[in-house]
């Protein structure tokens, strides 16, 4: 009989994390299962490849340009076909829409559809990939709105509030996988050595206090007179409370990461002198929705620095929104300085 020793040094590998997750919900199909389990195997492939970016024949930029207007990078490139194709062919999706591509992506017509829907952002932070800097995946699933057949737009066109799960894999020292499907956030850590994700973060909660604040202070003078007097705020310049520490990597998943596991929060504002992001940089359904989910689940909050993240319906599969993520208190705090400066 196992003792109490054995019984707490278990381990517990994603397969069956999701699995146990499932047998909590008795009418469930197992669908949603093996999403999570493909994504998560997506994320074992791309790691591969990362781990092996210094090496000649992954670095070095192709010439196009994605519509995002940015260069497209190899690795981008791997990342985004393989997790489209070890996912459309599986009859769980219905359709696809990737951070890369300008419209929805739908399931071959040779292969079934399914009752879910999949957005990524496939290696989201990649000018960071020539300098060894984290990167990382981020993805969130819909139920599909459309009865049958060819998934649509408006499948893909769904509030955060409305996500079945959401989870983003951090390409760094080691490889993670952060996810939750509503009942606690769970982080796994890729062991190499036998390629599984083990369960090494349970039910993670952002610590209190924070300790970290993450924003990219150089486009400082183009945020609003709010912003700007929520950053003195963070930095404790009325004296009131000792200031946090800032900490910016640039790569949206690992800024999140860090914030997640020690308190913080990041924020990416609208930029006044930039004609290209009156609204920040960051993508709704792509970034800031799949990552909102994350944080509330964690016991935080995001918002777009008068609502609640979760709560906008995307217009567009491309959407930008400003977005501050992290403690409910910072989040909140930020909000009550946008909406006194009215902006
Ligand atoms: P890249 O994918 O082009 O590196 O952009 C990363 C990103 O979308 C997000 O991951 C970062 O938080 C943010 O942009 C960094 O933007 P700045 O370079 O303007 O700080």
């Amino acid at each position: 009989m196992p003792s109490a020793t054995t019984e707490h040094a278990k381990i517990i590998t994603i397969e069956r994390h999701i699995l146990d997750e499932q047998l909590s919900h008795p009418g469930a199909t197992g669908a949603l299962t093996s999403l999570l389990y493909d994504i998560a195997l997506s994320g074992k492939v791309i790691a591969s490849k990362t781990t092996r970016a210094g090496l000649v024949e992954i670095l070095g930029r192709t010439d196009e340009i994605n519509i995002q207007g940015e260069q497209v990078q190899k690795l981008d490139q791997f990342a985004d076909l393989t997790i489209f194709r070890l996912n459309d062919h599986t009859g769980r999706l219905a359709v696809l829409g990737s951070e890369e591509h300008e419209h929805i992506l739908p399931i071959p017509d040779k292969y079934p559809t399914g009752k879910y829907v999949l957005l990524y952002d496939p290696l989201d932070g990649s000018s960071n990939i020539d300098f060894n800097i984290p990167v990382g995946t981020i993805f969130a699933i819909y139920r599909r709105k459309s009865e049958a057949g060819p998934g649509t737009l408006e499948d893909c066109l769904q509030p955060g509030r409305d996500l079945v799960a959401a989870g983003y894999l951090i390409y760094g020292m080691s490889t993670m996988l952060v996810y939750t499907t509503g009942m606690g956030v769970h982080g796994f850590t890729l062991d190499p050595t036998v390629g599984e994700f083990l369960l090494s973060h349970p039910y993670i909660r952002i610590p209190h206090p924070p300790k970290y604040f993450s924003a990219n202070l150089g486009h400082q003078v183009y945020w609003s007179q709010g912003v700007q007097r929520f950053t003195d705020y963070l930095q404790g310049q009325d004296g009131q409370r000792k200031g946090l520490s800032l900490r910016y990597v640039g790569s949206l998943v690992a800024d999140f990461h860090r914030n997640l596991l020690s308190g913080g929060i990041f924020y990416y504002p609208a930029d006044a002198q930039d004609p290209k992001k009156p609204h920040g940089k960051l993508r709704l359904a792509y970034e800031a929705a799949p990552l909102g989910f994350i944080a509330q689940n964690a016991g935080g909050y995001a918002s777009d620095g008068w609502q609640n993240i979760l709560d906008i319906q995307p217009q567009a599969l491309h959407e930008r929104t400003p977005l501050f993520i992290g403690n409910r208190e910072l989040v909140e705090k930020a909000e009550e300085y946008i909406l006194e400066d009215g902006g």
